[in-house]
Parts: C-alpha cells; sequence; structure tokens
C-alpha cells in the first residue's frame, strides 16, 4: 500500500512503477566539465572517467544524507577547451540545478567559469587547473586538489638549473591562462637558480606547425627547451626538434606530463630527454592506494589513467564526504564544510584546504620517460 502510495504521488504510470527502494530514491546533480572535444579529448575523457567511476562507487554503496538514500546522477559537459563554450557550460549546469561541479580541466576554462558557479552559489573543485589566478579571485566556492603553477613551474625551472644542469634554457607557450602561466614561473625558477634563457617564443594551443620558432631558438643552442602548454602540442614540437637536429631535453609542466605524450612524440622522444611534472603525488604507503586505482580504473574503462583521473575521483568524493558531514546536499549548508575540509584520505594523498581553496601542502611528481613510458623520478613538496 505505502509502495503504490508513493507511486501515485509521484505521479508514475502502474506500468513505469520502479520498485520501492529506486523509488525513494533522491536524484542529486553533480556537474562535471573538461575537453571531450579537440586535440586534448584523452586528458578530458581521462578526467570524466574519473568522476564516472567515483559516482558509480557511491551509488552502489549507498549514501543516505538528511535522511534520504541519494543517488548521485553526473551532468557532464565537453568545453572543448575554450573558454567561451566553457562559461556556456557552466551556466548550463547552473540552470540544471547541480549542487556541485568537478572542473573545469583547464585553467582557461576553470577561471571565468568560476564567476558563473561563484554567483549561483554552487562549490566548483578543479582537479587539474593549475593557474594560480583560479583561486585568488576571492570566491568562496572556488577549490582545487592540485598544485598550482607558481610551485610547479618555479620547482621545475630550479631543476632545470640545478639537476639538469641547463646553461641555455629556451622557453615556448601557447599562450594560454596555463601555458604562458607556468612558462612565466619556470622562468622565474631559472633565473631564481642563477639559470640563463636564451630564448622565449610562443604558440597556440591548435598549432601544430612549429618550424619558425624552433629554428629561432636553434641560433641559440639550447640545451633545455622548456613548453608552457599541453601534449597535443609538444608531440609534434619533439616530432619537429628531431626533425631539425635540436639535441636538447625537454621540459614541461603537467599538461605535456600524460600517457598519451609518447603515442604523440611518435618514436621522436629519447629516453630520460623529457622531463616534465605531475601536479600532485604519492610517495610510500600511500603509493598503494592509487596503484589500486590505477587497476580499477583500467579494468573498468579497459584505458590507462592518462593523468588527472584519481584527481578527479577525490574531488567527487571530497564533495559527496562534506554533505555527508553536513547532513545536506544544499550547496549553502555544505559549501562552509567542504571550505573546512582537513585530513581527508583520498587516493591522491591527504585532502586539506587552505583559505583560498587550495591543497595543503601540494605535492609534485617529476617524471621522465623510458621506453615510452612515464617512469617517476621524484615527490617533491
Ligand atoms: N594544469 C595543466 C592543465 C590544465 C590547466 O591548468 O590548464
Amino acid at each position: 500500500m505505502k509502495f503504490m502510495l508513493h507511486a501515485i504521488a509521484a505521479g508514475v504510470g502502474a506500468a513505469l512503477i520502479a520498485p520501492l527502494a529506486t523509488a525513494q530514491e533522491t536524484v542529486v546533480r553533480l556537474g562535471h566539465v573538461a575537453p571531450t572535444s579537440g586535440g586534448i579529448a584523452h586528458l578530458g575523457k581521462d578526467n570524466e572517467n574519473g568522476a564516472r567511476l567515483a559516482i558509480e562507487e557511491l551509488n552502489a554503496k549507498g549514501v543516505t544524507i538528511g535522511g534520504r538514500k541519494i543517488r548521485f546522477e553526473l551532468l557532464a559537459e565537453d568545453d572543448a577547451a575554450d573558454p567561451k563554450q566553457g562559461t556556456a557550460a557552466a551556466q548550463k549546469l547552473v540552470d540544471s540545478k547541480v549542487v556541485g561541479v568537478i572542473g573545469h580541466l583547464n585553467s582557461g576554462t576553470s577561471i571565468p567559469a568560476s564567476k558563473i558557479y561563484s554567483d549561483a552559489g554552487i562549490p566548483q573543485i578543479s582537479p587539474s587547473a593549475t593557474n594560480p589566478r583560479f583561486t585568488r579571485q576571492g570566491y568562496k566556492t572556488t577549490f582545487r586538489v592540485v598544485a598550482d603553477d607558481v610551485h610547479l613551474g618555479g620547482t621545475l625551472g630550479k631543476y632545470a638549473v640545478n639537476q639538469v644542469k641547463g646553461k641555455s634554457i629556451a622557453v615556448i607557450d601557447d599562450r594560454t591562462a596555463y601555458g604562458q602561466g607556468v612558462a612565466d614561473e619556470f622562468e622565474k625558477g631559472v633565473k631564481g637558480a642563477g639559470g640563463k634563457i636564451v630564448g622565449r617564443e610562443f604558440t597556440n594551443d591548435k598549432a601544430t606547425d612549429f618550424t619558425a620558432i624552433l629554428t629561432s631558438l636553434k641560433a641559440k643552442k639550447p640545451d633545455v627547451v622548456f613548453f608552457g602548454g599541453m601534449d597535443a602540442v609538444a608531440g609534434p614540437m619533439l616530432r619537429q626538434m628531431k626533425q631539425l637536429g635540436i639535441d636538447a631535453k625537454f621540459m614541461g609542466g603537467d599538461g605535456i606530463c600524460t600517457g598519451e605524450l609518447p603515442k604523440l612524440a611518435a618514436g621522436s622522444m629519447g629516453d630520460g630527454q623529457v622531463v616534465c611534472a605531475e601536479a600532485g603525488g604519492v610517495e610510500g604507503e600511500a603509493k598503494k592506494s592509487m596503484e589500486e586505482f590505477n587497476t580499477k580504473f583500467k579494468a573498468k574503462f579497459n584505458a590507462d589513467v592518462q593523468i588527472y583521473a584519481p584527481y578527479v575521483y577525490d574531488a567527487v568524493n571530497v564533495m559527496v564526504a562534506a554533505m555527508q558531514k553536513a547532513n545536506s546536499t544544499e550547496p549553502a549548508k555544505y559549501l562552509p564544510v567542504l571550505a573546512a575540509t582537513s585530513g581527508y584520505k583520498g587516493v591522491t594523498g591527504v585532502i586539506s584546504f587552505d583559505e583560498k581553496g587550495d591543497i595543503r601542502n601540494g605535492a609534485l611528481t617529476l617524471f621522465t620517460y623510458k621506453g615510452g613510458k612515464r617512469d617517476q623520478i621524484a615527490v617533491v613538496r
């Protein structure tokens, strides 16, 4: 009788009546935004799959908040890494009444979208946007679970001078919020460590021909070339460096530090030639949970993690943990609890947010590539 009343109250026809347990579930929508089309679609899909895995597990486990059984629904949007499409996707999610957003992947989309989420009071956690501006706009709704470009670029700049022993360092960026920002921080790090920048060039995030800028840099005889940008551009750039006979180490931030880079470089990367950094990482005992995640991810999606899927997975879970602690899925109620997150143990390490919404004590993992695979050098803080 209870079952029938519930179904009738819900206005559901008899033929469509679902079992009581399902009928009593409350659907709570979470948004995810990343570029699932365009040059870095492989990274967008990697991020989106991290969110899908987290939500599937939460629904399978069963989450009760405020006395209601919750079924999380993922609204996944493609922003094509384009700032305008990023704000359109953000507005669409707000209009769809999501209670939280994981994303966007890029700094260039996360930053403009953050105003829309802030105006709507909706918490946003980026798993991968590293431009420092993202969390420095004074918005209470903006969080990230990775280190920023000040840390990333600065560390790589010092590393280029002190460990790689670069004597003449060239810098290229793709003029995006991320690429230009991380290249600027790298340059500061090089200079701070007493190193010399012999040239600075730029391209864009859709370019495929770098002959002019590489020829100009070749004349300056760089022993290190740093690229601020993403793997889809770095791969062809490495190929053209080889064709032009530029025998230099190639460095970059997290945007190039992906599983896909060797394929994109199509056999033109020497072992140990590339040095890059993921804007997070785990060491010691904590590596086990990351490895377990990677195995689970591969079994489910028949694909290796590219880079940020586990950070997306943690971002979803840290958001839901705040809802559980606040005993509410209402953004206004769980937002202060999310902001106070401290010591949350995720697969990517311990997550605590500072007053800006940045991760405290964020790690970096330096990698090179050997035999076409990422090879960890060190985790640094
Ligand atoms: N952090 C690299 C990729 C995303 C971005 O910040 O644009």
